[in-house]
């Protein structure tokens, strides 16, 4: 690994968290595999040599509870839904460079090294601990086998995870008032004798670890804490048969039991490496060991937000403990919303993979929207009229609408790219300052920024076309204005091909490049474009209101078949809790605009902002609110890149009592909109200290 900016010498290799084989893609699921992928296709663009791998994640409560539903066999289980993940990630243009699962033998192989590796390396110890019973099913409980309440934030949890809360992993042992989700009875808890790996070996690395890590903000912010405080041992045991066997007799031996097998979280994300391994066995094009063992690559983490704590704590000591190298990069995406609520696979408030494709929208569509909707670590919302609004206007008015026009022009005034013109500076300025915002972009991870950049080029090229009228001219005077303007769509292919990228092919055939845009790089947005081409076609079609009602309709009534469903069944458990996204109730008491006068709201600017050490989501901010410099403590630590907020317009609550956090004075209140804490902004630009009306 480097800190260099991209294209480094070393091949990177970008991965994704690999999906559980145990349901259906929705849009949720595919938000994160496009953004790795497109991520992987951006960094190619600046000349990376880069490789994208994942796989299916087999083993695991989650696999065995699943199966144990359908009363199918987990293997059968897993491969089943496997092998659809493999067909469907194809149909959205997520092109793995090797796409595996957690069961194969390369995986079993590496995992069952890298215990060996820690055993060796003295970072393994075994301790008796309280693991969960249920002694009407007799059988113990792990992990998805057992429910109860988050010992750190109180919520309901799951064995593992406090999913529903602080997000949280839970050790075995840990969780209060234990049910067993096989009975639904009260879970006992038996002394147990299990592997732990002893994180605290790893501390000091770790705090190295973090400061050296690239990515979003939320990956390099969340795990501070955990990584400052004292780290607890991670149980890699449990007690199940559907797994990878402990390695070795002293597996059997730890509690004689023959059913010891690794936690899921130490084979699952070994895969990245085993996919890497078989990815290089298989086609020589890197070393794999160089990469993950010397740090001669570029590792790049694609995740969700909930898993960042298995990827910035346990996954860096798992490598530190078996003398592999650290990941470059921990990208985090918030999840993606339906309608303002959160996506729920058992309400069926969710987009599904093959609905959408069912609908027949190409599925370039759906990649632009989930990569560039919102910044790659927040929360994206999904509704079919935002879905319509940015096909319509940023594709089908500002990409598809300029290119066919020029294109247009272009074949029938000229059968393609004028000869006897120079490229405008105007142009070339235009599009060499967009090369250089991409790569800026890209170098920051940042999906969205590149995207847009790529959209506002062709923004320009519309503006350009307009403003010349080249249809008002004769060909000798409309041809440099030709000329530039196929330029233009040139670039817009190129920039935008890693979102688009069959779309993008298309257009690049429609100007008669050779090969295809998955081949052209950011320099190439300057080479000079084909002399012949023929009559373009319209890219995108745009979606009219009606479709969009139609599809609303649609969405309302499979959710509304999901609750009656789940009324007739009695069945309540909900995987995906939405409670926190419901929109809050309207207050029902007015105020008079006096009461609303009482408060002294100020438009500020903030100075600087930094995380408050100690707290889990506090930073402290200074805020130019005109009269003075205020400082002004914000819950907003792991939420917002704290480096960039400074220059940022907010709206300040001036005359807030004054009040101490965590020993920091707080003299005024910064207003932001819901659990992102999305701080709220002014539109023009308003001086520090305007009143807010
Ligand atoms: N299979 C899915 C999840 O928790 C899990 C990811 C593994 S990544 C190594 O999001
Ligand atoms: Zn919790």
């Amino acid at each position: 690994m480097t800190d260099e900016d991209y294209p480094t010498d070393d091949p990177a290799v970008v991965t994704a968290g690999l999906p559980y084989a145990n349901g259906d893609l929705h849009v949720g699921h595919l938000r994160s595999y496009v953004n790795a992928d497109a991520l992987t296709r951006g960094l190619r663009k600046l000349g990376q040599h880069a490789i994208y791998v994942s796989g299916s994640d087999m083993h695991g409560t989650p696999i065995a509870v699943n199966a144990a539903e359908e009363g199918v066999d987990p293997e059968e289980f897993a491969l089943r839904h496997h092998e659809q993940y493999e067909a469907t990630f194809p149909k959205f243009n997520v092109d793995f460079d090797q796409y595996g699962h957690t069961h194969e033998e390369t995986n079993t192989e590496l995992t069952k090294e890298f215990v060996r590796a820690w055993e060796a390396n003295d970072h393994v110890h075994e301790k008796e601990i309280d693991v969960a019973y249920d002694p009407d099913a007799d059988q113990w409980l792990p992990d998805r086998y057992v429910e109860g309440t988050c010992p750190y934030c109180g919520e309901h949890a799951r064995g593992d995870e406090c999913d529903e809360g602080c997000q949280r992993h839970l050790e075995p042992g840990e969780i209060e008032d234990p049910v067993s989700t096989l009975t639904g009875n009260p879970a006992e808890y038996r002394r147990r004798e299990h592997k732990f790996l002893r994180l605290s070996d790893f501390q000091d690395h770790l705090k190295g670890f973090i400061e050296r890590l690239e990515g979003t903000s939320n990956a390099q912010n969340q795990p501070r804490e955990w990584i400052e405080g004292e780290l607890q041992d991670l149980c890699i045991t449990r007690d199940m048969d559907w797994g990878i066997d402990y390695p070795g007799e002293s597996g059997e031996a730890a509690n004689g039991s023959e059913d010891l097998v690794l936690y899921v979280w130490v084979d699952a994300p070994i895969e990245y490496v085993s996919t890497t391994k078989q990815y290089s066995e298989r086609t020589g094009d890197l070393d794999w060991e160089s990469v993950w063992k010397d740090g001669d690559g570029e590792i790049i983490h694609v995740i969700g937000r909930d898993i960042i704590q298995h990827h910035t704590v346990y996954w860096p000591s798992m490598l530190e403990g078996a003398d592999y190298t650290e990941p470059r990069a921990v990208c985090a995406t918030g999840f993606v919303n339906i309608d303002g609520k959160g996506l729920s696979t058992s309400k069926n408030r969710a987009i599904w993979a093959e609905e959408y494709l069912d609908e027949g929208f190409h599925p370039d569509l759906l990649r632009y929207y989930l990569a560039t909707a919102s910044g790659f670590e927040r929360d994206v919302n999904f509704s079919w009229d935002q879905f319509a609004q940015r096909v319509n206007t940023e594709l089908a008015d500002a990409v598809g609408n300029f290119a066919y026009r020029a294109l247009l022009f272009a074949n029938r005034n000229f059968g393609g790219t004028p000869q006897d013109a120079e490229l405008s500076d105007e142009v070339e300025t235009e599009i060499a300052q967009a090369m250089d915002d991409y790569e800026d972009a890209l170098n920051d991870y940042d999906l969205r920024t590149a995207g847009e950049r790529a959209v506002a080029l062709a923004r320009f090229g519309n503006e350009y076309i307009q403003r010349n009228e080249p249809w008002k001219l004769d060909d000798e005077a409309a041809a440099p204005v030709i000329r530039d303007c196929v330029q233009l769509v040139k670039a817009v292919a190129v920039l935008l091909q890693p979102f688009l990228p069959e779309k993008t092919d298309d257009l690049w055939s429609q100007i008669g490049e050779d090969g295809n845009a998955a081949d052209a790089t950011v320099a190439d947005c300057l080479q000079a474009p084909a002399a012949e081409f023929g009559e373009p076609e319209e890219l995108f079609e745009k979606v009219e209101d009606e479709r969009v009602a139609e599809l609303d309709e649609k969405l309302e009534a499979k959710i509304e078949a999901a609750s009656s469903e789940a009324d007739d069944d009695g069945d309540v458990t909900d995987d995906e809790d939405d409670a926190s996204t419901e929109l809050e109730p309207l207050a029902d008491d007015r105020i008079s605009f006096e009461d609303f006068q009482d408060l002294d709201l100020r438009v500020g600017e903030v100075v600087s902002a930094e995380g408050i050490e100690g707290a889990d989501d506090l930073a402290r901010l200074e805020v130019d609110i005109g009269h003075e410099v205020r400082q002004v403590v914000a819950g907003i630590k792991q939420l917002h890149d704290l480096d960039a907020l400074p220059g940022t317009k907010v709206v300040v609550v001036a005359n807030m009592e004054q009040s101490e956090l965590f020993g920091v004075e707080s003299n005024g209140m910064v207003l932001a909109a819901g659990d992102d804490a999305d701080l709220l902004t002014t539109h023009e630009d308003s001086e520090p200290g305007t009143k807010v009306l």
